[in-house]
Parts: C-alpha cells; sequence; structure tokens
C-alpha cells in the first residue's frame, strides 16, 4: 500500500472510532487519498459522508452538522486557496466553541516554495482559531506511523472537543502528501495498521466528572466520548452529587433583584439558568439562541423594554448574571452594565464586553432554597414585558398582514424542534416573536457573519433528521447561495429556508448610518438592493421556490416538509425600519414612567 493511502485509511478509520459519524468532502487531487478512504467508509456505514464543491459552503455545512449534533465533524479539502475557503467556519466555530477537525492536503516539504502548482504556505494558516494545528509530516512506509496517526488523531479529538481542557473549537491537521495518490490494489504494510480491538480508540477519552452547566459543547463529549466500563469514578475527582467545583451555590449570595440576562448559549447551560430564576424569582431577558422556549420567568420582547426611556431607571437591578453571549441588542448591553455583574464562564472563556464584570463563575450557581425573594421583583418585569407586547400586537394588526416581525412569529409557530436563523434583523425579530417550548434555534453568533448561513443551516437540518425551518435576510441567503448545489448521491435534508427579501440590507437603517444625513450614501454602500430574482436563482439548482405575499400563502408554504425548499417573502426595507421606530416610540409611550 502506498503511504498516503495508507495514512488516510487509519485518519479515518480513527476518526470514526473516536466517535465522527459525518464528514465533509470538497474535491480535489492532492486530497484523494482521503476522497477515497471518506467513500469506503461511507459505503461500509461507517461515517456519512456530504460532497460540496465550494469549501466555504464545506466549512458551514460541517459547522452545521456539529453545532446540531455536538459531535465532531471533519472537513477534508484539497490544497492551495480551497484551504482558505474554510476559514469563516473556522472562525465561527472557534468563537461560538463547535468542535470541528479540518483535514487540509498539502504537498509534500520539497514541493513547497517551489512554485509548484496549487500551493501555498498552510501552515498555522488558521492562526489562533484553531485549538491545534499538526503539520502532521509526509507519511513514510517506516514503523511506529500507525501509533503515530492514531495518536495524533486522538489527540485532535480530544482538542476539538475541549473535554480534557479549554473549550470546544476547531483543530486543524495539515496533510503533506506525496504521490502516489490513489490506492494502488497492494494492501501490504510493513507493519499491522490496526487500531485498537473491540473498535475501541487508540487513546481514550476517559469521562470528565459530569460538566457544570455553562462549561460544556451542546450535547458534546458524552454522545462522542466513548465510556470506559466502570472507569468512570476513577477519572472523577469530585464527590459524587458534590459537585462542588461545578456549580458552585453562590445563588443565595445574589440579591432578591437580580436579572438574568442569557445570550447565546449551550442547551444545559440554559436549563440551569432557567431552573435559577424560577427558583429565585429572577426575571430573564432570553435572546433566541439561548433556546429558551416559554420558561415561566421569560420577559417578553425584553429589547423593547429595555430600550423604553426610563424604565431601567424604575426597574434597576443590584445584580446581572450573564450566562452564555449576549451580542444582539445594544439595550441589553446597557443592562448589563447598569449593575454589578456575575459572568458564567464558557469553557475558560467568558462575555465581558462592558469590561465591568464583578466576578466570573465557572457555572451556573444553584439555588440551595436559602436566598431571599423578592416577590414583587418579577411580576414587575413581566408585567412591562406584557404591556409592550399589547402594543406591538395593536400594531402588527393595524398593518400590513406579512410585514417582518409577522414572519418571524409565523415562523417560530410553524417551526418543529430546530429553527436556524441569519444573523441580521431576522435574529432580531425572533428576539420580539420569542420563542415556544421544545424549539432549539441555533445562530452563528460567535463571529455573527451573514456567510454560510444556508450551508450551516442544511448541516444543522442533516444532523437533526427532522423537519428544519431557516429563516434568512436576502443578503444572507445570496452570500451562500452555493450552499443549495447538492449533487444528486449527497444525502438530502428536510429544511425550508425562508428568506425575507428586503432587497438588501434592511438592518443599516437600524444603525446611525440610517439615520439623518447620510441619504445620499445610504441606499449604494449600505443598503446594497441587488434586485435578483430568487425564483430563477432557485431553478438553477432545481431547488423548489415559492413566493408567499399574504400570512396565510405564508401559513400554507410552510406546512409543506419535502427536502430542500425556498420559501420568499418580499417585504419593504424602508417599511421594516419605520415599523422598528414604530415600535420603539409607541413602547416609549406606553412604558412612560408615571403612566
Ligand atoms: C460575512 C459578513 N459580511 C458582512 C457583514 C455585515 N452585515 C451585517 S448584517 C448585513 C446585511 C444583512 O442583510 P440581510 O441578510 O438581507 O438581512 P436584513 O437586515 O435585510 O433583514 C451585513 C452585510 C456580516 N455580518 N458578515
Ligand atoms: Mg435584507
Amino acid at each position: 500500500m502506498n503511504p498516503s493511502t495508507a495514512l488516510a485509511r487509519v485518519l479515518v478509520d480513527e476518526l470514526v472510532r473516536g466517535g465522527v459519524t459525518e464528514c465533509v468532502l470538497s474535491p480535489g487531487s492532492r486530497s484523494a487519498p482521503l476522497a477515497f478512504a471518506l467513500h469506503a467508509a461511507d459505503a461500509a456505514g461507517r461515517l456519512r459522508l456530504h460532497v460540496r464543491i465550494d469549501e466555504r459552503s464545506a466549512g458551514f455545512l460541517a459547522l452545521g452538522l456539529a453545532k446540531a449534533s455536538g459531535r465532531p465533524v471533519a472537513v477534508v479539502t484539497t490544497s492551495g486557496t480551497a484551504t482558505a475557503n474554510l476559514h469563516p467556519a473556522v472562525l465561527e466555530a472557534a468563537h461560538s466553541h463547535v468542535p470541528m477537525i479540518v483535514l487540509t492536503a498539502d504537498r509534500p516539504p520539497e514541493l513547497r516554495g517551489t512554485g509548484a502548482n496549487q500551493t501555498i504556505d498552510q501552515i498555522g494558516l488558521y492562526g489562533g482559531a484553531v485549538r491545534l494545528f499538526v503539520d502532521v509530516g509526509t507519511p513514510e512506509a517506516r514503523p511506529g506511523q500507525n501509533a503515530y496517526w492514531r495518536g495524533l488523531t486522538c489527540r485532535a479529538l480530544a482538542s476539538a472537543l475541549g473535554e480534557l481542557a479549554g473549550a470546544p473549537g476547531p483543530v486543524h491537521l495539515n496533510l503533506g502528501l506525496r504521490e502516489p495518490l490513489v490506492p494502488d490494489g497492494d494492501e501490504d504494510w510493513l507493519e499491522a495498521l490496526d487500531g485498537r480491538p473491540g473498535g475501541l480508540p487508540w487513546t481514550m477519552r476517559v469521562q470528565p466528572p459530569a460538566p457544570g452547566h455553562g462549561t460544556a459543547a451542546p450535547g458534546a463529549g458524552s454522545a462522542a466520548a466513548p465510556v470506559v466500563p466502570g472507569a468512570g469514578s476513577a477519572a472523577a475527582p469530585v464527590v459524587p452529587g458534590a459537585g462542588s467545583a461545578a456549580t458552585p451555590a453562590v445563588a443565595d449570595d445574589l440579591p432578591a433583584r437580580t436579572v438574568v440576562v442569557l445570550g447565546d448559549a449551550v442547551p444545559a447551560a440554559t436549563a440551569a439558568a432557567l431552573d435559577l430564576a424560577e427558583a429565585r424569582g429572577w426575571p430573564v431577558i432570553a435572546e433566541p439562541s439561548a433556546s429558551a422556549g416559554a420558561g415561566l420567568t421569560l420577559v417578553a420582547a425584553a429589547d423593547l423594554v429595555l430600550d423604553a426611556p426610563g424604565f431601567l431607571d424604575g426597574h434597576r437591578p443590584a445584580r446581572i448574571l450573564v450566562v452564555g453571549r449576549p451580542t444582539l441588542s445594544r439595550a441589553v448591553g446597557r443592562l448589563v452594565a447598569s449593575a454589578p455583574a456575575d459572568v458564567v464562564a464558557r469553557g475558560g472563556d467568558w462575555s465581558d464586553a462592558s469590561r465591568l464584570a464583578t466576578r466570573v463563575l465557572p457555572a451556573v450557581p444553584r439555588a440551595d432554597g436559602a436566598g431571599k425573594v423578592d416577590a414583587s421583583w418579577l411580576p414587575a418585569w413581566q408585567s412591562a414585558g406584557q404591556v409592550v407586547m399589547t402594543v406591538v400586537h395593536e400594531l402588527l394588526d393595524a398593518g400590513p398582514d406579512l410585514v417582518e416581525p409577522v414572519m418571524a412569529q409565523e415562523v417560530v409557530a410553524a417551526a418543529g424542534s430546530l429553527l436556524v436563523v441569519g444573523s441580521s434583523k431576522p435574529v432580531r425579530d425572533l428576539f420580539l416573536a420569542g420563542s415556544r417550548p421544545g424549539l432549539r434555534v441555533l445562530a452563528n453568533r460567535g463571529v455573527a457573519g451573514i456567510d454560510g448561513t444556508v450551508s450551516t443551516a442544511m448541516g444543522a437540518a442533516l444532523a437533526h433528521g427532522g423537519p428544519t425551518l431557516a429563516l434568512l435576510g436576502d443578503l444572507t441567503f445570496l452570500h451562500d447561495a452555493n450552499g443549495l448545489i447538492l449533487g444528486p448521491e449527497e444525502p438530502r435534508p428536510d429544511l425550508t429556508v425562508v428568506v425575507v427579501n428586503n432587497d438588501g440590507g434592511a438592518i443599516f437603517g437600524l444603525l446611525e448610518q440610517g439615520g439623518p444625513g447620510h441619504e445620499a450614501a445610504f441606499e449604494r454602500v449600505f443598503g446594497t438592493p441587488h434586485r435578483v430574482d430568487l425564483a430563477a436563482l432557485c431553478a438553477a439548482t432545481r431547488t423548489p421556490h415559492v413566493l408567499a405575499s399574504t400570512r396565510n400563502e405564508l401559513r400554507t408554504a410552510l406546512a409543506v416538509v419535502q427536502g430542500v425548499r425556498v420559501v420568499e417573502v418580499r417585504t419593504d426595507r424602508t417599511a421594516a425600519v419605520a415599523l422598528d421606530r414604530q415600535l420603539h416610540a409607541a413602547v416609549a409611550r406606553a412604558l412612560a414612567p408615571g403612566r
């Protein structure tokens, strides 16, 4: 067997043993050994392979698969610019703590820096964004390679999962492959290339003690880590049940007038924060990607409540507990800065954009039942939320049938258990629309890019295995139109992508550049209308497209679950911005102090 084939087969086998069930591949020649090994593993039912032409889409597909499943996903490219196209997804994975194994084919050292074709410097290409970078070295027919490749793969998985230290994230293995790059029919190698008996990994990741709330990736670890029979307790230095290291019982020190801010967070952190808030009667401000469902202590339309002048002065919290990473709203940022904040760490990092946090906690604290409760605190916040919702409904009912916040409401109502939302105005509309119990909302909030979102949604839908909805702005959709390219042999999810087509970036109309004095430049350099015919674009990839113009048409379109589909709703960007201003003004009146 030639060395490149041996490396590829061993690597793929060890990834499967380590818990990898999904791999993404883009075509290329230097990566051929990996392509053959992945194809064989897919045919043998050991993993599921997804092939995508565009590496940027491939990277985000891997991200979506990993985000929804909590398992590490491998993505494989050839050498050269192909590798750079993974960079956006690598950055998002790094910042949103998603386990990803990036395998880039490279030229062997003798061909680097020689002007050889399709060769760039791939060493440390993703810089500090990866948890681990290894230039694996060119495989050679000599003893010891099997142990090296298998041991290295196990290290890569452990780093990606962040189980032993740090947070989950991407790792990069650069593979300098020498020709021949195709299997030669010879199965001999100078030593056994087998893995451990019983299909076990070369180096077992023994389960750490159950992680505290707020520290683990979504379902990561437990899903992927092989359990060593009987070994669990040996690895757990914490007294069973005490959990003191992971769940500090400082909750009882926190004042009765605490507010919980729940940003983009993993499900375990959200669940712990909601439990605690319920026990103590604390209002919770939850961003959509916290997936807080319909928790009893949630404040409806919190962004509008907090933005009402004077509201915060009349409802000043004594302390803020920040869980996950809030990024969506300036009003929430002002809330966080309005009182001393306790911030729950996320895998060695924590969210504190205002630099005002007074304490960082390793996990969401537990309530032990001793803390004081102020019976009027939660009702005061929730009734403000109800006042705002009444105002919102009155305004929306009086206007056109299908404005953007209504679309978000309809999408939430129609969603099964998974919704992916684009990082522009749609995620903010969802903040207003609220959520439903049992609905998981995923958004690329790590770096909040509008890139790769169609592919992220497709990856999440594939991992989810059930009907999935996505709500994206038109620019977000167009940015990853290549995400719709799906070859005939590829696994197909049931994914309906709802596009809010306002012919440009509505969100900029809500920011300073949309304000008075900038009108001359605004439309061309911020609004960026494109006039793309989305039906024609979808037709190019044979993706079914439906145009919905009324609330009823949207409902009908959302009731269909069948493969990848696009539902377009055309809205008016200027009207959307005007409606947002109207909402804020009406809420300000309704919540004016003294009313
Ligand atoms: C990759 C990337 N480029 C640029 C931006 C800046 N950006 C933020 S929102 C936005 C416009 C989004 O427009 P659209 O998706 O149509 O949503 P809308 O605000 O119109 O609802 C842009 C360009 C970004 N976040 N990511
Ligand atoms: Mg738009």
